[in-house]
């Protein structure tokens, strides 16, 4: 156990805490900032990592970059931490991201208040005593009235229980485990398994020094240019001189971008006028080009243009016509996964040391001790690297040996699926709040405007509650029905839930219940929910 400072410890000398929050990333760093600075709080925050940075301290994986815009994806709390940090390209790569955290950790000297290198293994809410007791893996228990989880949603790792992985000799690395000293692959052969962002950012850069690649793809995925470049100096001075326009664009936006849908519907344009559109937002990269047009998730046939569209790309691209044929073999409607943005994937199939399996026409039958094998054939490797994933949403919450009121665990109350009410909070859990957990916009949404949100609106209800001399909150078990209801509601309203292998339904883990998770209806429109909820007393809760 590493505890940041000894006047925490001395402090902190009861083990009795207001608030434990478990995971230092974005979300447990800003909630413990806004506890313990804004509200007075004695609060803990318990992280795994020996660092800061949560998602990015694990996911370390060759070509590990944001695909949100850097200048977007920053704390936007705090007009003094916008103008002091300096991004250095469009897109942040992992390292800078965690030395961007580590600098809002030092600026707000949240550290001392976190206990690294630490697992909870547990958190039983105590009715009589109205505490929560949390237990670490270095056998030492706390407690406090309000649990916090601000363990991230995708940061389970998802390791495929493929036959016969145990008994391979190579070495194999899951993306979200990536060893800290990095892995070299020089001269090796390597076999990629996952084709999803994770997947479609590492294979170029693997395959720059890798002997061969093998990439082992099991649905074909669209994927856009990023388009990545250094920041100029005009733009970084732009950047600092509109923060309060940029602001106001992420929060008035559907996805927390800082960009608007257009309004423009995709048939109401010209076959030609929608091809200079979509070949203009290619130019652009990323994420934009699913801001074109606002009906892509919401008719089928508009969405078909955009599909087509990237379909025809990838056959430009790529030289070699089978491997082009599988790469556009996409089976779902574009964006009804969350689309990947590359440098330079597609071209890496036209490398010599580049090759693609299809796997839905040669399924992989087993890893031997040698590589993996498919129906067709076994593949010889030295190295395996699983793209494969994550649990997402509700694997990491369901780790942590949660058991609310009367004994009953998180994992009971949510065996058909998670239910909580915005996102927040779940019945039969007191005083625990989950920051961007399912029922939130989080994953549909760049994240640090959810997160923003969430931790926002957890601080000003325990505000509350403090002031007024509240000892509990919990939602009614009608509020989280009618929650769930309405998160089903809005996403079948839109074509998402027609990628039924996603993980936003939880498909990509065997035996997990098909819900789709995060909520759909935008991130401006679920704020404006939240805050009215709390103006109307925070309804649909009871406090008592
Ligand atoms: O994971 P994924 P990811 N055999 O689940 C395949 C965020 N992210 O780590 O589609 C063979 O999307 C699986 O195939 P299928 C982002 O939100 C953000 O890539 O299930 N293949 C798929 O191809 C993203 O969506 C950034 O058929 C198997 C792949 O593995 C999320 O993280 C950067 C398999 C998994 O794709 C997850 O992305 C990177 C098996 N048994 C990621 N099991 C940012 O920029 C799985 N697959 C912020």
């Amino acid at each position: 156990m590493t505890i940041g400072s000894t006047s925490a410890a001395k402090r902190d000398g009861a083990a009795q805490y207001d608030a434990v929050i478990i995971g230092a990333g974005f979300s447990g760093m800003y909630q413990l900032h806004l506890l313990r600075d804004r509200l007075g709080l004695n609060a803990r925050v318990i992280e795994r990592g020996d660092g800061v940075g949560g998602t990015w301290y694990w996911n370390r994986y060759p070509g590990a970059r944001c695909d949100s815009e850097s200048h977007s994806y920053s704390y936007y709390f705090s007009d003094e931490l916008l103008k002091e940090w300096e991004w250095s390209e469009r897109y942040p790569q992992q390292p800078e991201i965690v030395r961007y955290l580590n600098f809002v950790a030092d600026k707000l000297d949240l550290k001392r208040d976190i206990q690294f290198d630490t697992t909870v293994t547990g958190a039983v809410y105590d009715e009589k005593a109205n505490l929560w007791r949390v237990s670490t893996d270095d056998g030492e228990t706390v407690s406090a009235k309000y649990l916090i989880t601000a363990v991230g949603c995708l940061s389970s790792a998802n390791v495929p229980d493929i036959p016969g992985r145990d008994t391979f000799k190579g070495k194999w690395y899951h993306t979200g485990q990536w060893p800290h000293e990095g892995v070299d692959f020089t001269g090796k052969r390597v076999g990629q398994i996952g084709t999803g962002s994770t997947g479609i950012q590492a294979v170029p850069v693997i395959a720059e020094t890798a002997k061969h690649l093998t990439v082992f793809q099991r649905t074909a995925n669209y994927s856009i240019p990023a388009q990545n470049h250094p920041l100029s100096a005009e733009f970084k001075a732009w950047a600092k001189e509109n923060i309060d326009e940029i602001r106001q664009t992420m929060r008035a936006s559907t996805n927390g971008h800082p960009f608007l849908i257009n309004e423009r519907k995709v048939f109401d344009v010209s076959a030609e006028e929608r091809r200079k559109i979509y070949e203009k937002a290619w130019e652009v990269g990323g994420l934009r080009f699913r801001a074109s047009f606002n009906d892509l998730l919401l008719d089928k046939a508009a969405n078909d243009t955009a599909a087509d569209f990237l379909k025809s790309k990838i056959g430009e691209i790529v030289k070699d016509p089978e491997t082009a044929k599988n790469l556009a073999a996409i089976d779902h409607p574009f964006a009804t996964k969350r689309p990947p943005i590359d440098t330079g994937y597609f071209e890496a199939y036209n490398r010599d040391n580049v090759s693609l399996v299809n796997l839905r026409d040669t399924p992989i039958v087993e890893i031997t001790e040698n590589g993996v094998k498919t129906t067709d054939g076994e593949y010889e490797l030295d190295i395996i690297v699983f793209a494969t994933g994550f649990d997402a949403m509700t694997g990491s919450l369901l780790k942590l040996g949660i058991v609310g009121r009367d004994g009953v665990t998180l994992n009971k109350a949510w065996e058909a699926g998670p239910r909580t009410y915005l996102g927040i909070q779940a019945a039969g859990f007191p005083n625990m709040f989950t920051i961007t957990g399912p029922g939130s916009p989080s994953v549909l949404c760049n994240m640090p405007v959810a997160i923003e949100q969430h931790v926002e609106w957890v601080a000003d209800c325990i505000e509350t509650m403090e002031k007024d001399g509240i000892d509990r909150i919990e939602p009614t078990e009608e509020a989280v029905t009618g929650w769930v209801d309405h998160v089903n509601e809005v996403a079948n309203a839109t074509l998402l839930p027609q990628a039924g292998h996603s993980w936003y339904l939880g498909a990509n883990v065997p035996g997990k219940p098909r819900v789709f998770m995060p909520y759909a209806g935008g991130m401006a429109r679920f704020r404006g929910i939240c805050d009215e909820v709390a103006e109307k007393g925070y309804e649909g809760f009871v406090l008592s």
